[in-house]
């Protein structure tokens, strides 16, 4: 769009403020500015800034909230045979190519305090691996046992679009064919003050931060992944974060039921640690599956509990999850998505009318992001299944303390040790926790099934010994 009707809609919109240097600017840096304007949807902006930007509008919590019901990690004697039936349809989608992988990879990870794209975090026990690595060995073993190619599709942002794309360079895409790694940008959203003025990060540049995995949603149609998935046969998505390298990339019993349950979203969900865990409630919201983020869960309902003392609400999200193509397809047919925005204030450093920056020690602008998670109660048939935590759930979202990468690490050989033992291998204890440091490569096993179908060949694991299981 040429810079005069720019200007033109900035002004009809009260956002001129934006372009107050532009006359300063040189050619480079005016066609950056028009250009993360350009991007901008700003018939929506305004709506926004008008309805949730100069005012904190109350969430509209549903009336109505009760636990959900989910499907148990471990069958009633009555779905044994469902379990079974969703098992083998979840191997045949995969030996048929019908699903692939989706990572959401786009946040900015500010909490861990890494300078790069989080997936680049170094997190195995004895190999260091870097998270998207694991992912990818994951997702090439699962690949291998089903005998069939497993697209994968990882979402980036503007902020570490082209680190990630290096990186994956630099190592060979860790083993993947590059022509089924299909990488894509989210959208960014600006930054606002209190009042509703549009915020520079530069003279050139506006305050922008990605839009939220929601975004996910709407970048998979704009991107042409979304085209790439029909065109290769793909139906269903399995969906996860790049903060946890336990997750079961692939998990054939999941993506059965998902499958023949005529669900369009599917989740995995874990019993919270506690009543206030930072992790999203599964409910069952005026009739309908949905996600109540744990900030947004009123106390007095995180904290009840049944009559025999265990919490009401306790099926907390771990952000896994499985979306059919054809659904977000469905998301998207209306023009935009018909998700609401989240308002989060925060401190945002911006360049003052004076052309000075400004460092804010209390929140001085407002944020809004959209969650994958609100797409729940737009599917049809959504399902919840219960998970391991143990199993499947160590996050890195913190330099220190809980969900950091001394926990992860401790999870990871906890997992280690458990697939071993039950594969006959003795582990060395101390105070009941390995006294060793164990890494199994998902090359070697993707599940403790799988390990113990390979009947390893372990020489006795001393204590303090370092032991890593290769291809
Ligand atoms: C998320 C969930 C929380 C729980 C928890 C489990 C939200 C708001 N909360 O908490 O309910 O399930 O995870 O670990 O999601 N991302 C993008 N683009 C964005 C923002 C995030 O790709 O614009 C990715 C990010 O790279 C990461 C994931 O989404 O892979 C989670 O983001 P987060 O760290 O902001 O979410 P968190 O930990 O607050």
């Amino acid at each position: 769009m040429a810079q005069k009707l720019i200007a033109q809609k900035l002004a009809q919109i009260g956002q001129s403020g934006v372009l107050r240097f532009y006359d300063k600017l040189d050619m480079e840096e005016r066609e950056r500015l028009l250009g993360q304007l350009d991007a901008l949807d700003l018939g929506m902006i305004v709506n926004l800034i008008e309805t949730q930007v100069k005012v904190k509008a109350p969430l509209a919590l549903p009336t109505d909230i009760q636990p959900v019901t989910t499907y148990p990690r471990a069958p009633r004697g009555d779905q044994k045979e469902h379990y079974a039936k969703a098992f083998a349809r979840g191997e045949e989608l995969l030996r048929q190519g019908k699903v692939a992988a989706f990572l959401v990879a786009g946040g900015q990870g500010t909490r861990l305090g890494y300078d790069g794209p989080k997936g680049e975090y170094p997190v195995s026990p004895v190999m260091n691996k870097p998270l998207f690595q694991l992912f990818a060995e994951q997702l090439l073993g699962n690949a291998r046992t089903y005998g069939k190619t497993i697209p994968w599709y990882i979402m980036t942002s503007d902020a570490n679009d082209s680190a990630t794309r290096a990186f994956f360079q630099r190592h060979r895409h860790f083993g993947y064919d590059e022509k089924d790694v299909f990488f894509f940008q989210q959208g960014m959203m600006p930054a606002f003050s209190l009042t509703g003025e549009m915020l520079l990060a530069e003279k050139d540049s506006l305050a922008l931060s990605p839009d939220g995995h929601g975004g996910s949603l709407r970048a998979l149609m704009k991107s042409g992944a979304l085209a790439d998935m029909k065109r290769r046969g793909v139906e269903h998505l399995s969906y996860f974060q790049v903060d946890n390298p336990l997750v079961h990339c692939m998990d054939a019993r999941f993506l059965g039921l998902h499958d023949l349950s005529g669900s369009e979203m599917s989740s995995k969900t874990v019993g919270k640690a506690h009543a206030l865990e930072k992790v999203g409630n599964f409910c069952m919201a005026d009739g309908k599956v949905q996600v109540i983020e744990y900030s947004d869960l009123p106390e007095a309902l995180a904290k009840s509990t049944n009559a025999d003392g265990t919490l009401r609400f306790n099926a907390g999200s771990i952000a896994i999850h499985a979306l059919r193509v054809s659904f977000i397809e469905r998301l998207n047919a209306g023009g935009d998505l018909n998700l609401p925005w989240h308002r989060a204030e925060k401190k945002v450093p911006f360049v003052d009318a004076n052309g000075k920056t400004v460092k804010p020690d209390a929140p001085n602008a407002v944020k809004l992001e959209q969650f994958v998670f609100d797409a729940i109660p737009l599917a049809e048939n959504a399902i919840v299944y219960e998970t391991d935590r143990a199993e499947e759930f160590s996050p890195v979202k913190n330099a220190e303390g809980a969900d950091s990468p001394t926990t992860c690490r401790r999870d990871q050989v906890l997992r280690a040790a458990r697939w071993l033992e039950a594969a006959g291998i003795d582990v060395p204890k101390l105070n009941d926790a390995p006294d060793c440091n164990l890494e199994i490569s998902p090359l070697y096993a993707v599940s403790k099934a799988q390990l113990v179908e390979r009947k390893p060949r372990v020489p006795a694991i001393n204590s303090g010994q370092s032991v890593y299981l290769e291809k």
